[in-house]
């Protein structure tokens, strides 16, 4: 049980709440120290405070790089206040005890996602700011540190609730959150400095984010979840603005990431649509409209995308929204929505409509990470492109069944593994996701696409007539004869099996055409 708080020491860049809490803890008998705009801000409110400059007789220097590392601040934050031999050094060297820091840092983190020059940023690193933060939170057996503005409530409910004092529990949770801060401050720095330097590959990498948002639960009810940011503000899920409908929850944000990275991947001049379920594509489609897009992606498996997430490459207009808006849908994704659609969306209250500033970049460089047990996979973002597509059969594709080729080969690279995605005049018309043998995803989309056909009823299946890409090779012919007997002419795949000469001859055999992309995309 300790004293009431006697010194607290305010250092803020982000000045919200500050006057407030300020004046709450003045209120409750609290000396407050400050640094040169902190204390600004609180004397222009009318407060009592004292400068640190004061406190260690040293001004602020260097740009205000050095103004709190001084052993006046630190020994006040750092003393065992039990310690006989620390009270002693406090005392010859003329330390008070500072009980309370409320600091946050310079604004590093959205100095850099603003565009900041590599001076600017440098700058932008606060090195006095962590220092105490990290001391005060070492000495949490004494010391409060506040690092969040969220927190001021909380400290002064504390306070109210400690006489003067807040618990040490309450100081062990403020630590916790304290070295959170400065670790994630420092791995921002990091990673902007990789950034920077080039410095692609994913070795002498950190991994933090800043909590934007704590989730309802997780992939279940049972399980607790949040969402963090990288700060990266790279244009996707995490940069989106929700316009309405409630809360994304944890599975909504990683289908709607799913659906708005493949649907980047269709350049605005030709409007595209992707509806996904469980992370995989059910329905993609291009169009002469953005309606049309969405009708044709929808066409691919009506069953599948009741419930599903819809991500546009184009703004949303008045007749997609109708169209949308005729079944349920979780989510929609879209660079922006006129008002029309707006209206068509606003009678929806539970529709959530996120709009982004632009398109994802699928080319743009950055790290993917996946947790495994005791540890973290880190690899390069799958931006590949494969350099050439080497016809491998006697006959060659034509001109449209090049184009539903190229298209069928970038959906896959967004299915999971092993994929096959068959494709007709630029919609998707089967995709065969997950499965673990590849004749089992060559069949399933097939058989899908007979359902669709029936439910549609049009004359045997979707895939008659169409392309078909596998995201790996074909390991046997068996594969390859399943997608020509669904009806696909044409095949999109990486070579390079043992068996690429058998599998050639029985593509020959069947009169299909078949490329090479000496690539493959596996998304397990
Ligand atoms: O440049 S610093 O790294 N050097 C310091 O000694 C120092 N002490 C506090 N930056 C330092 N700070 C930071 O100044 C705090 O973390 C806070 O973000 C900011 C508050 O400055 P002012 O009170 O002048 O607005």
């Amino acid at each position: 049980d300790l004293a009431p708080l006697t010194r607290a020491l305010l250092s803020v860049s982000d000045k919200t709440g500050l006057v407030e809490l300020a004046r709450a803890l003045a209120a409750r008998g609290v000396a407050l120290l400050s640094t040169g705009g902190t204390a600004r801000t609180l004397r222009q409110a009318g407060l009592d405070v004292t400068d640190v400059s004061e406190v260690t007789q040293f001004p602020e220097m260097m740009d205000g790089r050095v103004k709190t590392l001084h052993p006046k601040v630190h020994g006040g934050l750092l003393a065992l206040r039990d310690d006989a031999a620390h009270r002693a050094a406090m005392e010859e060297h003329g330390i008070g005890p500072i009980d309370l820091l409320v600091v946050n840092l310079y604004p590093f983190e959205s100095a850099v996602a603003g565009g900041a020059d590599y001076d600017t940023a440098i700058e932008n690193i606060d090195i006095g700011g962590p220092a105490m933060i990290r001391a005060a939170a070492k000495n949490h057996r004494f010391v409060s540190v506040v690092t969040d503005v969220e927190d001021y409530d909380a400290l002064l409910a504390e306070l109210d609730a400690n006489d003067g004092q807040t618990s040490h529990a309450f100081r062990q949770r403020l630590a916790l959150t304290a070295y959170a801060r400065t670790g994630a401050y420092d791995a921002a720095v990091s990673s902007w400095m990789a950034g920077a330097l080039g410095e692609a590959a994913p070795r002498r990498r950190v991994f933090a984010g800043t909590l934007a948002q704590t989730l309802r639960y997780g992939e279940n009810p049972h399980q607790s979840a949040a969402f963090y940011v990288d700060g990266t503000a790279r244009p996707g899920i995490a940069a989106a603005t929700q316009l309405q409908g409630k809360e994304l929850s944890y599975n909504n944000i990683n289908d709607t990431d799913a659906a708005f990275e493949l649907v980047s991947e269709f350049a605005p001049d030709t409007a595209a649509c992707a509806i996904i379920k469980h992370a995989n594509p059910c329905g993609v489609a291009t169009g002469p409209s953005l309606a049309e897009a969405y009708a044709r992606a929808f066409d691919c498996d009506r069953t599948s995308a009741f419930g599903g997430i819809v991500a546009l490459n184009r703004p949303l207009d008045a007749d997609t929204a109708r169209a949308i808006t005729e079944i349920f849908t979780e989510v929609v994704i879209a660079p922006g929505a006129d008002e029309a659609a707006r209206e068509i969306f606003a009678a929806k209250k539970n529709l959530r409509l996120l709009l982004t500033a632009g398109l994802a970049d699928p080319r743009t460089a950055a790290l993917a990470v996946r947790q495994v047990a005791g540890g973290f996979l880190v690899q390069d973002r799958d931006t590949g492109v494969p350099s050439e597509l080497r016809v491998v059969t006697k006959r060659a594709p034509s001109e449209r069944e090049m184009a539903d080729l190229r298209m069928a080969w970038t959906v896959a690279k967004h299915v999971k593994s092993n994929a096959i995605v068959y494709v007709r005049d630029g919609a998707t018309v089967g995709v065969g996701a997950g499965q673990m043998s590849r004749v089992d995803s060559t069949r399933i989309a097939a058989r899908k696409s007979e359902d669709m056909a029936e439910a549609l009823h049009l004359p045997g299946p979707l895939t008659k007539g169409s392309v078909v890409a596998s995201d790996a090779f074909f390991p046997f012919p068996d594969g390859l004869l399943a997608a020509a007997e669904a009806g696909a002419t044409a095949v999109i795949q990486p070579g390079g099996a043992m068996r690429d000469a058998e599998v050639i001859a029985a593509a020959d055999e069947a009169g299909l055409a078949m490329v090479f992309t000496g690539m493959r995309h596996f998304r397990h």
